[in-house]
């Protein structure tokens, strides 16, 4: 990327688009485009298509997604599936017209098959069933593969995709309904703790596994594809370390301070049993991670009690 190259960052106001802008100043990129949902709305066509027209620019990060947790991907599947196709289609076609040198377009590790052998490589997309939780947004994301591929095949647009693992970090979603699993143990710990119960209450049966990846270093293996990465097929982007939700909750607790015990609630879903990045491609090529997982969740916390803490505490009030 040229140091004046004009870098548009869709969805530069959620979790992993804030840290993009963060990480784009921080390597001294100044000509930065983003638009709020009220100055543009992703999900019409003629607005998309007209941004791109006028504003032209160089290179495109799509972080534009209806994103949540287990429960709201189950509960509002039209709305993951309908939101997240015609977000992705709109970008990347607006992309395509308007001549954009290079897109990278961001999916999710929930595109791979429910049990499919792991570690999950890159080709492992489209050998079997999903995972029904969440099947609608993954089928959302794949489109978005394809839709990359196909434009890079047909008019030989250098679009890329990437697959991150399961997320967290500053500005993260800590509403304990439609949260992330990582997010949601922070603020239940953290409510425990003041309120000194003698227990969380964790979903599930504490066995899933899951990987978890520091926002920060999605967003610097983001830039380091950008700028290294040109070839058609997708790219995985993880730690290549998991454990399970009961060893998660434990870990958070202790990050968190408080000393209770955990229950399980098993009337909420386990979702897929295992989602596990192989993450030798990208190692590859020379990037892994800087952030370990308890450093990572300190991080977030400490975000937590700055920014999120007071306003949930002002709602309760
Ligand atoms: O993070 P999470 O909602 O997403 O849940 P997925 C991960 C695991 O943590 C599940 C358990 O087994 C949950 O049952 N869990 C335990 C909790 N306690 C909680 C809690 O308080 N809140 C939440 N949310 N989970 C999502 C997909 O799957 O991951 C998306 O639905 C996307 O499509 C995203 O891919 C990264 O890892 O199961």
């Amino acid at each position: 990327m040229r140091p004046d190259a004009k870098v548009y960052v869709a969805g530069h106001d959620g979790m992993v688009g804030s840290a993009l802008v963060h990480a784009l100043r921080a390597r001294g990129f100044t000509n930065l485009v983003w638009r709020t949902r009220e100055q543009l709305e992703l999900l019409d066509q003629r607005a998309v298509r007209d941004f791109f027209l006028a504003e032209r620019p160089d290179h495109v990060f799509l972080a534009a997604a209806r994103v949540g947790g287990i429960i709201a991907n189950n509960t509002y599947r039209a709305d993951f599936i309908y939101e997240n196709l015609t977000i992705s289609a709109n970008v990347i076609h607006a992309a395509h017209e308007s001549g954009v040198t290079k897109l990278l377009n961001l999916g999710s590790s929930c595109i791979y098959p429910r049990l499919a052998p792991q570690p999950l490589k890159e080709e492992y997309l489209l050998t079997g069933a999903l995972e029904p939780t969440n099947e609608p947004y993954a089928i959302a994301k794949i489109a978005a593969i394809k839709l990359c591929e196909s434009y890079r095949r047909q008019y030989g647009r250098n679009f890329v995709s990437v697959m991150p693992t399961n997320l967290y970090g500053p500005g993260d979603n800590f509403d304990l309904e439609s949260s992330h699993v990582l997010p949601a143990l922070i603020r239940k710990c953290h409510e425990a703790k003041v309120r000194d119960d003698h227990a969380i209450t964790v979903w599930g049966t504490g066995n899933p596994r899951r990987e978890f990846l520091y926002v920060d270093d999605l967003a610097d293996a983001c830039m380091f594809v950008m700028e290294h990465y040109d070839e058609e097929p997708f790219l995985n982007i993880g730690c290549g370390e998991d454990l399970t939700i009961r060893e998660l909750a434990e870990l958070v607790a202790q990050v968190v301070g408080f000393r209770g015990g955990v229950r399980f609630d098993e009337s909420k879903p386990d979702g897929t049993p295992r989602k596990l990045l192989d993450v030798s491609r990208l190692r590859a090529l020379g990037w892994s991670p800087k952030v370990g997982l308890q450093a990572g969740i300190a991080k977030a916390y400490n975000w937590f009690l700055e920014h999120a803490a007071p306003r949930v505490h002002a709602q309760a009030d």
